[in-house]
């Protein structure tokens, strides 16, 4: 499969040269770009693909993007940007964009589309109650229209449940983290993967799935070790100093195992575990029964391997923890993620420059999604049962504390369970593709078959979901709007309007806005008039929240400083490339300053290969030019070019040879749910017994096997049961 096809430095230019442009003056026509900028003809922002959040020069003629460039001039990517990044205007002028508003698939006026939102959806909860109706969002739009988004649901419409891709993808990580640290706060800062001495990636694929991130490790000069822990050997296994090609799901004994060697060694930082920590006790007993025998059976490492591993985290060398979906997407997914978070602790291997137990995440603004998306929390990390924060929340946004619900919301496994037994009625779909991301996907679907109105608000009308809407609203995309995205490293950044959006659609914030005047809570929202003024709401929200924002003045901060980190609180001077950890203090989030070890028993997997369904599948990233369920880069004829157009599927060469199977052979993949077809790639990569999917094929989670973590009810997407035949 395709490298990690990086690019540096600037593209060659299909429009005007930017000498020629920045003699153009007024080129932000637009009259939309929120603060004043220099009279040239380029602008910076953030790119809307993965959460790595690179910053883009956008080169502009008449205030309208013509071309785009990566930005040398920002810490994150310093020039450097993956082809979906200099692809990100493509799918913007993709003919299936969405210009009008779709009632039963014919074109309405927004009015309409507006009125016939609230009418239903009213008659909905009259007739059912405010549980019969529910909204699926994303890590995908930005900060300020999520917030407005959570805000309108649950307050405005009183919907009950709200919940976002984001389940799909951190809320393992922000599960693990708030459990173990008392608040969802991935600790670390972007110069950790070059200040670390040996850096360990369980589960993650960086050179596909994060390729500038990983371009920052190769700018590591401390001679590193990297160690890969993935049951495949990927790009960036291939690229490491250490791969264990672990057996699927079996990270949380292996994590527990290499705890019982520190513990036998005695390699842990006592003095830190009796200043930071709570648990450890309990922690090395219970870890006791993890020896090197069991482990080693239960994961396919040698008992040498895990001896050398044990070596490889000992010692006074900084080293770093990072992890991605092969450990979020699984069935006790949060107990693993504190696997990592206690090896650091044990090790004291965080708040300090190369270390950390880092969950690297995956969508632009997943982490804006987890503070401000009011659906597991309410906004901005309060909790809804709390006075002080309910009183908080009513007056930063000046409603009636009344009006916040103290009931959780349903998660989203739960939201399409009520779907599927006709007890939610109503679903809002923005800015996600259900139909085709949803784990068991032929059942998902089956379920939305059931609703009364779906309602899907999408760039694209074309989508698996939007196809099956009952509304379909246009929506702006990225680059059409204004707004902050959150990183992987909790820096916040800039993300510009630099096109007009086709036709009539909106931006979801002027969506938001229509369906709010729609609802007859105009007034409710009236301080909402642009995403600049939210932001100056989420800065009073965020005020002392381990996540205090108040101290950037506004966008022009964050234009100015390249991106700023949470948190700079209010008296704090932002500074200009600035890097910030946390927990240098051994200072923790619960009230009495201390981390926590977290534990338990490991299960087994919930649908393990038999007679039948002799093969496990894995799916996770196939290229660095797809992006999920390719609506956008779908849409371009480079990125097209560098992956295959066709569903496929990666064989061991060993079980191709006992099954007659060639490569590009044509198969069927079978499991107990549906059969799909696709193309064979043979690969040594994959370990017999095993297969391997990519997800941006739609027929990949028709195969997959519906099962949750308990703690964060993040779906296990990577372990199911399928036989493959000619
Ligand atoms: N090009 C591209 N980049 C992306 C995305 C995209 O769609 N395309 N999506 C973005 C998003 S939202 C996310 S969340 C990230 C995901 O980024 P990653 O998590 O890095 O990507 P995946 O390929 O989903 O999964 C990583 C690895 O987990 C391995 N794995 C499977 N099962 C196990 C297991 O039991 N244990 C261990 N240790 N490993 C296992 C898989 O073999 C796979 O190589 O990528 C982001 N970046
Ligand atoms: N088998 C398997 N399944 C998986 C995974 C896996 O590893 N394996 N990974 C999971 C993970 S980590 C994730 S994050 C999910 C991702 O799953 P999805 O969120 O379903 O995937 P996307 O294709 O990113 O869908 C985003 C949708 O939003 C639209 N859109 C983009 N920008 C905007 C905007 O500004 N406004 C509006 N209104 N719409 C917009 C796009 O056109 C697209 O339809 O998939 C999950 N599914
Ligand atoms: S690495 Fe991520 S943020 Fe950077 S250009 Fe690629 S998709 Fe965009
Ligand atoms: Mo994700």
């Amino acid at each position: 499969m395709s490298g990690t096809a990086l690019l540096r430095g600037v593209k060659q230019h299909q429009g005007p040269l930017t000498a020629e442009l920045v003699r153009e003056p007024g080129a932000f026509g637009l009259g939309q770009v929120p603060m004043r900028l220099k009279p040239d003809a380029v602008t910076t922002s953030v790119c809307g693909f993965c959460s790595t959040g690179c910053s883009l020069k956008i080169h502009l003629r008449n205030g309208e993007a013509v071309n785009l460039s990566a930005n040398s001039d920002y810490s994150v990517n310093q020039g450097m940007a993956c082809p979906k990044g200099w692809e990100a205007l493509t799918p913007l002028a993709a003919p299936d964009r969405g210009t009008v508003p779709m009632l039963d698939g014919k074109p309405t006026d927004w009015n309409t589309a507006a009125n016939t939102f609230a009418r239903r959806m009213k008659r909905i909860i009259d007739q059912h109650g405010p549980e019969s109706v529910a909204v699926l969002s994303t890590g995908q739009i930005v900060t300020e229209e999520m917030a407005f988004l959570g805000a309108f649901a649950k307050f405005g419409m009183d919907v009950r449940h709200i919940d976002s891709n984001t389940r799909q993808c951190m809320a393992t990580a922000a599960t693990a983290y708030k459990q173990s640290f008392g608040f969802d706060a991935p600790p670390y800062t972007y110069a950790d993967f070059e200040e670390s001495d040996v850096l360990i990636f369980f589960g993650s694929n960086p050179c596909i799935a994060h390729p500038i991130m990983w371009q920052r490790v190769l700018m590591n000069r401390r001679n590193p070790k990297i160690v890969v822990v993935d049951p495949r050997r990927t790009e960036t296994a291939m690229a490491a100093t250490h791969h264990y090609a672990i057996q699927p799901k079996s990270d949380l004994m292996l994590l527990y195992g290499l705890a019982h060697l520190l513990v036998k060694r005695g390699a842990v930082d006592r003095a830190f575990i009796e200043a930071s920590t709570t648990g450890y006790e309990a922690f090395a007993r219970f870890v006791e029964a993890f020896d090197p025998l069991r482990v080693s059976r239960r994961t396919g490492l040698s008992v040498e391997q895990l001896h050398e591993f044990a070596d490889l985290i000992c010692g006074d060398q900084r080293v770093s923890f990072w992890w991605t979906m092969g450990v979020n997407q699984g069935h006790e997914s949060t107990r693993t993620a504190q696997g990592l978070i206690n090896l650091a602790l044990m090790t004291g291997n965080i708040g300090k420059p190369g270390t950390g137990a880092n969950s690297i995440t995956g969508q632009c603004n997943a982490m804006g999604s987890r503070l401000f998306g009011n659906a597991t929390s309410l906004l901005g990390g309060h909790d809804a049962n709390n006075n002080e924060h309910r009183a908080k929340v009513a007056g930063v946004l000046g409603i009636d504390e009344a009006r916040i619900s103290r009931q959780p919301s349903l998660a989203y496994d739960q939201i399409i369970e009520g779907v599927a037994e006709g007890r939610i009625k109503g679903l809002w779909v923005l800015a996600t593709n259900t139909s085709h991301s949803w784990i068991d996907s032929d059942a998902c679907n089956r379920a939305l078959e059931k609703l009364d109105f779906l309602v899907v608000q999408d760039m694209y009308p074309t989508t698996d979901t939007a196809r099956r809407a009952h509304l379909y609203l246009p929506a702006a995309g990225w680059g059409e709007k204004d707004g902050t995205f959150v990183n992987s490293e909790r820096r916040i950044g800039l993300v510009r309007k630099v096109r007009r959006a086709p036709g009539q659609a909106l931006s979801d914030f002027n969506i938001l806005r229509l369906l709010a005047s729609a609802w007859g809570v105009g007034d409710m929202f009236k301080a909402w008039t642009s995403p600049a003024a939210v932001f100056q709401m989420l800065k009073q929200l965020s005020k002392d929240q381990p996540f205090d924002i108040s101290g950037i003045e506004g966008y022009e901060d964050l234009h100015r400083c390249g991106g700023i980190q949470w948190p700079l609180r209010s008296g704090e001077e932002p500074q200009e490339k600035s890097e910030c950890r946390l927990f240098a203090d051994g200072k923790f989030f619960h009230a009495n300053g201390r981390a926590k070890f977290l534990f338990d028993e490991p299960r087994p997997m919930p649908e393990p290969p038999d007679k039948a369904f002799p093969f496990i599948l894995l799916t996770g990233r196939g290229t660095s030019a797809q992006w999920h369920t390719n609506t956008r880069t779908g849409k371009s004829e480079v990125l097209r070019k560098l992956y295959p157009q066709q569903c496929y599927v990666e064989l061991n060469p060993e079980d191709a040879k006992v099954m007659g199977i060639g490569n590009q052979d044509r198969v069927s993949v079978s499991s107990r749910r549906a059969r799909v077809e696709a193309t064979v790639v043979i690969n040594a990569c994959v370990q017999r017994g095993q297969l391997f999917m990519p997800m941006h094929y739609e027929e990949v989670n028709r195969l997959t096997f519906a099962a949750f973590d308990p703690h964060s009810r993040q779906p296990s997407y990577k372990a199911c049961a399928v036989r493959i035949a000619r």
